[in-house]
């Protein structure tokens, strides 16, 4: 009977151990690198569930993979309390939960020419100093398309569409944190940005099309505070001395300009920094077809040449 009591206990240690490392269906191996990739079950119904693992975990979903838990319910992609380094490239993530959450510690979360689509947030990397980077790629989130949550975090989004539908496209919230938009869409109903307490910077480059309110500190608007926007976007150079003048006139806390037919409004916010780029406007190069009628023509006129030349000589 103790035998048996003990044969038990063990057996559950082991399966206790053995789960923590097997939930997923995305291949794994070395025991902590999960990669997705497009062998079969792709899309991964079951997703990486990994939720008080106190290892560093690497996740790898590589192009045409997918993680879909949209039937199963849960994230897609969950680390536990180790720093994680999750990298969706070309991937496409679902959830009606959050599309991926690292949970503690310092995270990195790299989402490269892929889609997510999920029911809670985006990508929710909870306490610490996380750092989130998008580059052409689609966020669709009905919470927080983007949750940094405490400490200093760093997201970066470049050529991409990132967007909730109830509340915030990008939340920071505490500790000194960094935006970079370029040349993306963030959209929210009303903060599409919002930066929580401390001296935060949100940097806007070209094509920073800000649908919704940015907000520096949602509880305060603290005057002692260094929140700052800086405008760092090109604008043709002409236009340059009035756009300066424009942000030079436009109010802190609260205030709005248009920059390049977008218009970017804020709240809360201390500082408006002017690295504006003025560009000369270049003649944009010849498209192919206009190439092709540029060597037509020439090869015209050469053709041209010989025969006039032809026909002096034999006249
Ligand atoms: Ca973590
Ligand atoms: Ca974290
Ligand atoms: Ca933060
Ligand atoms: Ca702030």
């Amino acid at each position: 009977m103790i035998k048996l009591v003990c044969f038990s206990i063990i057996a559950l240690a082991v399966c206790l151990a053995y789960s923590n490392f097997s939930i997923a269906v995305c291949v794994q191996g070395p025991p902590t690198t999960f990669t997705c990739n497009t062998n079969p079950p792709n899309p991964d119904l079951d997703g990486i569930r990994e939720d008080i693992n106190p290892d560093d975990l690497i996740v790898n979903v590589l192009p045409g993979a997918g993680v879909d838990t949209t039937a199963a319910g849960g994230d897609a992609i969950r680390t536990g309390n180790g720093m994680d380094i999750v990298d969706v490239d070309g991937g496409d993530i679902d959830s009606d939960e959050d599309g991926i959450d690292t949970s503690t510690n310092q995270d990195q979360v790299t989402v490269k020419d892929s889609t997510i689509t999920a029911g809670e947030d985006g990508i929710d990397t909870s306490t610490n100093k996380d750092t989130v980077t998008v580059i052409n790629s689609t966020i669709t989130a009905v919470e927080e398309g983007i949750d940094t949550s405490t400490n200093m975090d760093i997201v970066t989004v470049t050529d991409s569409t990132v967007k909730s539908s109830t509340k915030e496209a990008i939340e920071t919230s505490t500790n000194i944190d960094q935006v970079t938009i370029i040349n993306s869409i963030i959209m929210a109903p009303t903060d599409a940005i919002q930066l929580g307490t401390n001296d935060d910077t949100i940097t806007l480059g070209t094509g920073a099309d800000i649908r919704g309110l940015i907000n520096c500190d949602q509880d305060s608007g603290d005057t002692s505070l260094l929140d700052t926007i800086i405008f760092a976007m090109d604008v043709p150079e002409e236009a340059l001395p009035f756009i300066s003048s424009q942000i030079a006139a436009a109010t802190v806390p609260d205030g709005s300009v248009t920059i390049n037919g977008l218009f970017y409004e804020w709240i809360n916010c201390n500082i408006l920094e002017n690295q504006l780029n003025g560009v000369r406007n270049v003649r944009p190069i010849p498209t192919l077809s206009e190439w092709g009628l540029i060597a037509m023509a020439g090869a015209l006129g050469v053709f041209g040449t010989i025969y006039m030349a032809r026909r002096r000589q034999t006249a």
